[in-house]
C-alpha cells in the first residue's frame, strides 16, 4: 500500500527538570513510530519565559518530521507522549516538563478545528519558536512570509544557544 507522507514542523520546550533530555526522549518516541520520522532537529536555545514571566527560563527546540498522520492525529500523538512523560497541566503558559506543539503542516496554510489551529497561534511573534525553526526551515512560508523573515522581526533578547551538536536528541550509542 502506498501511504502519503507529509512534512510537519513541531515546537518543543520545557522549564522543569531536565528539559533537554525530556525533549530528546519525546523526539526519540516520535522517531520510533512506524508512521513518523524525524528529518531535522534544531539547536537547543535557552529562552526567557514568554506570556507568564515569573517562572524559570525555558529550553526550546524545533523539529521537522515526515508523517502519514493527519494534523489532528499528529497532535494527539504529541499530547499522548506528553501524558506518558507525566506532564501536568496546571495553568495556561505555566511551568511544564515538556510541551510539544504542532506548528505547521505541509499543504495546510490555514487549518482550524476544535483541537488544532494551524499555523500555531502567535508563533510568528515568538522568538522561542522562530529562532529554532529558522535553523531547520528558514524558507518555510508561514502566514505569508518565510520563517527567516519573521525571525528577523522577532524580539530575540535574552535567547542563548544551549546545544549545537546535531545529535543532541539521540541517545549515546544510537
Ligand atoms: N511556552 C509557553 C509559554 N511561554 N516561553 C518560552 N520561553 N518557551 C516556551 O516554550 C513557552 C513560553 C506556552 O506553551
Ligand atoms: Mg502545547
Ligand atoms: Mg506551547
Amino acid at each position: 500500500m502506498i501511504v502519503a507522507k507529509y512534512k510537519a514542523w513541531l515546537g518543543l520546550g520545557g522549564n522543569i527538570g531536565d528539559p533537554v533530555s525530556s525533549m530528546g526522549l519525546a523526539l526519540r518516541a516520535l522517531h520510533r513510530r512506524s508512521d513518523t520520522r524525524i528529518l531535522a532537529v534544531s539547536n537547543v536555545y535557552k529562552t526567557p519565559p514568554w506570556g507568564k514571566t515569573d517562572q524559570a527560563w525555558f529550553h526550546n527546540a524545533c523539529a521537522e518530521v515526515e508523517t502519514s498522520l493527519a494534523p489532528e492525529a499528529l497532535l494527539a500523538t504529541c499530547l499522548d507522549i506528553e501524558k506518558r512523560m507525566k506532564r501536568q497541566r496546571l495553568e495556561r503558559w505555566g511551568p511544564r516538563i515538556i510541551d510539544i506543539d504542532v506548528l505547521a503542516y505541509e499543504g495546510m496554510d490555514k487549518f482550524e478545528s476544535p483541537t488544532l489551529t494551524l499555523p500555531h497561534p502567535r508563533m510568528t511573534e515568538r522568538a522561542f519558536v522562530m529562532v529554532p525553526l529558522a535553523d531547520i526551515a528558514p524558507e518555510l512560508v508561514v502566514s505569508g512570509k518565510p520563517v527567516a523573515e519573521w525571525c528577523e522581526l522577532c524580539d530575540k533578547s535574552g535567547i542563548e544557544k544551549a546545544r549545537n551538536d546535531a545529535g543532541w536528541w539521540r541517545q549515546a550509542g544510537e
